[in-house]
């Protein structure tokens, strides 16, 4: 009895780190955060504890991006290759299963090429008629042994076809999975690191262009604190849905936060700016209705590096029906240019993030390129009071 007892308290001791950190880093008490911290507590995970104690000594807090980027890269990601690996056994004990019913048939195939030598000798020395119908029968049964070892075997193999058909499938549902933002069904972090890479060698080896946008939604720490964490949610998923429909044939792409990439492949950032000025008007003119009332008390703003925002989203019309509002909602967006800039990642993610800042420091809610002045960036189709 003294081990579950001792379980128990051990147990609770994580238990209270996991509440104390998020107690005392004032963070919301959901369950991805309870397993970050918990999991903190334990010490299981040393790579998980080195990013957040690195991020700890740099912000002094974890923002809800780095508790999400800790989870997918630590808790989730070690989920999904538990997955692959069970998916990986059972392939594995298919293939074992079939390789002895290969051993199985071999054997049986050659004792049945003996009984054939045997009845062959047999036949050459058999005279009479009651000789010959011995042969024919003992010929009978063995064919009749082989052809069912054959049906067993057909079917066996057969069987193993269709659970590896399965397996296959199984497979690439978790790949998926793993390439995908839960909250947005957008392409993830990973899918985007992946890509992004995949792009620039494609690009590089075609001799295209290839234009990368990042993008982030205004003011939207606003919208957790005015309406609540699930409305900031609703935010996310509703930027993140116009995103998915940007046209040019762009791939969107979740990577933090509030944060968003877009590949344009074989596009100038010329020409990709078109299609971004659209995005960017159809966020500023999409209804975005909010059903939740706005908050009483709006938690702590966390140290920012971005330029100064107004206290709260602007709502676009008075209430309907009382709890329910018209936010409004905009992004900025950077973009930068594979063909003008050295064709690798960091240099290309660091020229388009560039652009978003002066995207954000020109006023939000605009489009600006990678080393172009600010009077050419693209004007809003309205100013932000
Ligand atoms: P700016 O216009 O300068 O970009 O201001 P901002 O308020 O958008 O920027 P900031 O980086 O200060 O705020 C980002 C916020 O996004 C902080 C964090 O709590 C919130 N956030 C990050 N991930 C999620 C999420 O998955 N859901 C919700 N609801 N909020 C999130
Ligand atoms: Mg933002
Ligand atoms: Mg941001």
């Amino acid at each position: 009895m003294s081990e579950p007892a001792g379980e128990h308290e051990r147990t609770m001791a994580f238990a209270e780190i996991a509440f104390g950190q998020i107690k005392a880093l004032h963070q919301p008490a959901t369950p991805r955060n309870y397993e970050v911290w918990y999991t903190y507590a334990t010490g299981y995970n040393p790579s998980l504890n080195q990013m957040v104690n690195e991020t700890l000594a740099k912000n002094g807090t974890l923002t809800d991006a780095d508790l999400e980027q800790v989870y997918t890269t630590y808790i989730s990601a070690t989920r999904f290759s538990d997955k692959i690996d069970s998916v990986g056994t059972r392939v594995m004990d298919e293939i074992n299963q079939v390789m002895a019913m290969m051993d199985a048939a071999v054997g049986s195939a050659s004792s049945y090429t003996e009984s054939l030598t045997d009845v062959t000798d047999k036949l050459g020395s058999s005279k009479d008629r009651e000789g010959l119908r011995a042969i024919v029968e003992s010929l009978v049964a063995t064919a009749n042994e082989m052809k069912q070892n054959n049906h067993a075997l057909e079917q066996r193999l057969h069987a193993s076809k269709e659970e590896i058909n399965q397996l296959q499938e199984n497979l690439e549902v978790v790949r998926t999975e793993s390439l995908t933002d839960p909250l947005t069904s957008l392409s993830n972090r990973k899918h985007f690191d992946e890509s992004l890479a995949q792009a620039i060698a494609e690009s590089a080896e075609r001799s295209e262009p290839l234009s990368l946008v990042m993008t982030d939604i205004d003011h939207f720490k606003n919208f957790n604190d005015t309406y609540g964490h699930e409305t900031g949610d609703q935010v996310l998923r509703m930027v993140a849905s116009q995103l998915g429909r940007v046209t040019g044939g762009g791939q969107a792409f979740r990577i933090g936060g509030e944060e968003f990439c877009i590949l344009f492949r074989g596009k100038t950032a010329t020409v990709t700016r078109e299609h971004l000025e659209l995005l960017r008007q159809s966020v500023e003119t999409s209804d975005f209705r909010v059903r939740a009332a706005p908050q009483q008390t709006a938690p702590a703003s966390p140290e920012r590096r971005r330029p100064p925002r107004r206290k709260t989203p602007r709502l676009k019309r008075p209430s309907v029906s009382g709890l329910s509002h018209d936010v409004h909602v905009t992004i900025s967006i950077g973009v930068a240019e594979a063909t003008l800039l050295a064709r690798e990642a960091d240099a290309i993610v660091r020229a388009a993030d560039k652009a978003l800042y002066r995207a954000k420091q020109s006023g939000r809610n605009r489009v600006e390129l990678a080393g172009t002045p600010r009077s050419r960036s693209s004007r809003p189709g309205r100013q932000i009071a």
